[in-house]
């Protein structure tokens, strides 16, 4: 073993010890490391032979603790107390952007798959869970500064299993995707990898049909700095996608469909407008050139005349309203008892040179996402020890919590503004967050410990800058009102409505005149808190198990690793709180009766059978096995193990004790023969 593999186990305990812990195994290709069972995940920057068939042979069916760590034996223990314990999972996976999380997302993923049932019409399910991840992918991803893949979207993915392990489906939820970025994207960024993939990978007779053009210049939404990535080939992408969007169930149609919408958002990019006086006084605006609306309207079936009044009222950003909604796979309708194993991918905390409403968002998600960590692993795992044996011997955990999540936090503060009559600019809303600010000295006090509003007079003018968990934030406040309203133009929706084309009639179902809604709908703030709130519920209802993602170094760069870098993600993870937490209380717990069972063979006065409470068989195990007391608190339902070490010793035991069993089965089946 490389350095050490549970953190647990360090000696002496110290940041430095645990950050030259982390180095260590990194500079080996060991990326995985324990704190009990959370689950530390450097990202290495290139492939490792680690996810091999072979690799999910060796750590399926084993104790978590007996092999070197891996993300597999998270995997493995999730899947079996799912499938053995009935126990619905969450497999939680934080980390900033760029740290590995989609991917490690990934390899849970085909690890489930590769261990659970097989079948024809399982194999299906398998396929099509799996192949969802290309297509999210391709319409929800796009290269940022920090992260050639980076996620612009939430997703969690609730895989359903039937009683004997198998899985029936899946059940995606996508949250709050950046659309801004199909306008317009920092320098150094992409858009969306699906534009760059049709144009690259798509036959000439598809773009012909699609009356697009390979050449990415000619689009103004196809950002130039950066059109090609290093290392991703867009069209092979493009295959892969077209493959992957058959296997999840789109018919051929709705990928033409599909494909037909990407052609006109990139048509409508490059529309353009100019003023027009008009003899009234007024200045109207005119479209400069018709031929791309022309195309536009060809695409999506929409009269030329229908679309041109429409944008001519008022010249307005173009917004694509949802281009990947939840996608549910059919075979999850059934009615038998189902067990559910939720993986959770986000998009990481992420700090740029200009932070604006789609930042905030995905920093507010890692806040409660943080949270629900501080809240399950510290707090849990203190009550449970209290609540099993006793208050003496945990510290006390320095309770975090998440400010901009309450009632009174920024969102809620914007949605006010938003809902108010009169004026509402940017400008109106940050005055309001200041004055609030002014008004309230200690602001925090309604917000929290662990983030804060900054005053700070030297911000500029239209700016606020937020303390989170991760770093301090500078905010640009333009745009969030606009950002938050998300409102789209009735006579825009209207022309689409009045598409003759299936997908878009779905996706404008507000420009049904039949369906005249006067009502206003809700914020995008509002709703991303409520799903939000709604998710964190859903977590709270399933066993959580933990991946802690690190980067290594901002260069994106293999074999860099930047102590500097990795000790402040290990701060604000709370990875040394983690550790010390573990470390004052018990690493291992179990219930008394799985703990008989599996290693009674160990004892002849509990093998084969022990009559009486399981619990004085467990203690009757242990004395007679010698470990010292000191190793154990004998709790009201389960047995609590101090040292991972122990464990490992009564895993050996056992091991040898069905060698020699098995050894004595043959000598007697020979004797036989
Ligand atoms: V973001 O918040 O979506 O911007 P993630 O999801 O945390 O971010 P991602 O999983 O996309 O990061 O990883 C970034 C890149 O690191 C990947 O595209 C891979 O090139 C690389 N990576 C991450 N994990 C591994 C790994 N286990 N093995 C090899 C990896 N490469
Ligand atoms: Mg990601």
């Amino acid at each position: 073993m490389i350095g050490v593999g549970d953190m647990v186990l360090i000696e002496p305990l110290s940041e430095d010890t645990f950050i030259e812990n982390l180095k260590k195994r990194f500079d080996h290709s060991e990326i995985y490391t324990y704190i009990g069972s959370v689950v530390i995940s450097m990202n290495p920057y290139k492939s490792l032979p680690i996810y091999t068939a072979e690799k999910v042979e060796e750590y399926r069916n084993r104790n978590f603790y007996e092999l070197s760590p891996h993300i597999y034996a998270l995997a493995d223990e999730a899947y079996r107390s799912l499938r053995d314990q009935d126990k619905d999972q969450c497999i939680l996976i934080t980390g900033e952007s760029g740290a590995g999380k989609t991917e490690a997302s990934k390899f849970v993923m085909s690890y489930v798959a590769a261990v659970c049932g097989k079948g024809q019409e399982v194999n299906k399910v398998k396929e099509q869970l799996l192949q969802s991840n290309p297509v999210l992918e391709a319409f929800g991803n796009a290269k940022t500064v920090r992260n050639d893949n980076s996620s612009r979207f939430g997703k969690y993915m609730d895989i359903e299993f039937d009683f004997k392990g198998d899985p029936l489906g899946g059940v995606i939820s996508n949250y709050l995707l950046e659309k801004s970025r199909v306008v317009k994207q920092p320098r150094g960024e992409r858009n969306f990898h699906i534009f760059y993939q049709l144009l690259s990978g798509a036959s000439d007779d598809t773009l012909k049909k699609l009356k697009l053009d390979r050449d990415f210049s000619k689009y103004n939404y196809l950002s130039l700095d950066s059109a090609t990535v290093n290392g991703l080939d867009d069209a092979a992408s493009f295959r892969t996608v077209r493959n992957a969007m058959q296997i999840v169930g789109f018919m051929e149609d709705e990928v033409q469909s599909i494909l037909e919408l990407v052609a006109a958002v990139l048509k409508l990019g490059n529309i353009e407008f100019k003023p027009e006086s008009r003899c009234n006084g007024f200045d109207e605006s005119r479209i400069k050139d018709k031929n791309d609306l022309k195309e536009m309207c060809e695409l999506l079936g929409i009269e030329q005349s229908v679309l041109e009044r429409a944008f001519s009222f008022r010249t307005v950003e173009a917004k694509m309203e949802k281009v990947s909604t939840s996608l549910n796979v059919a075979q999850a309708q059934t009615k038998t008892h189902k067990k559910v194993m939720g993986v959770l991918d986000i998009y990481g905390f992420e700090i740029f040179e200009d932070n604006s409403f789609e930042q905030f968002i995905i920093n507010y998600c890692n806040e409660k996402l943080q949270q629900i960590f501080i809240e399950l692993t510290l707090r849990e795992e203190q009550e449970e020890y209290i609540r099993e044996v006793s208050n003496s011997q945990y510290m006390k955990t320095n309770r975090k919590w998440s400010s901009l999540t309450n009632k009174n936090g920024i969102l809620a503060m914007l949605d006010e503004e938003c809902l108010r009559p009169g004026t509402v600019t940017d400008e109106t809303f940050l005055d309001k967050l200041n004055t609030v600010c002014a008004e309230h000295q200690h602001f925090e006090s309604r917000q929290s410990k662990n983030s804060k509003f900054l005053t700070d007079h030297s911000l500029p003018h239209n700016c606020f800058r937020i303390q989170h968990y991760a770093g301090k934030v500078l905010y640009r406040v333009e745009g969030f009102v606009d950002k938050n309203n998300d409102l789209l133009y009735r006579d825009l929706s209207q022309a689409m409505y009045k598409a003759n084309h299936s997908l878009i009639k779905i996706l404008f179902p507000e420009g049904n005149p039949a369906k005249v809604n006067l009502k206003r709908p809700p914020t995008a703030g509002f709703q991303f808190r409520a799903s939000v709130g709604t998710l964190m519920k859903n977590l709270l209802t399933k066993n959580p198990n933990y991946i802690r993602c690190i980067k290594p170094n901002d260069e994106k760069a293999a074999h860099i690793f930047t102590d500097s870098l990795v000790c402040h993600q290990a701060r604000y993870l709370g990875l040394m709180e983690n550790v010390r937490v573990r470390r004052a209380g018990y690493a291992f717990r179990q219930p008394y009766e799985p703990c008989l069972e599996r290693y009674k063979m160990l004892c002849k006065q509990t093998w084969p059978h022990w009559k009486g409470p399981a619990r004085k068989g467990v203690e009757v195990l242990l004395k007679n096995l010698q470990v010292p007391a000191e190793e154990f608190a004998y709790g009201r339902s389960k047995i609590f193990i101090r040292n991972p070490r122990t464990l490992f010793f009564l895993e050996e035991k056992r091991r040898q004790c069905l060698g020699d069993l098995a050894t004595l089965i043959q000598k007697i089946y020979r004797g036989w023969k």
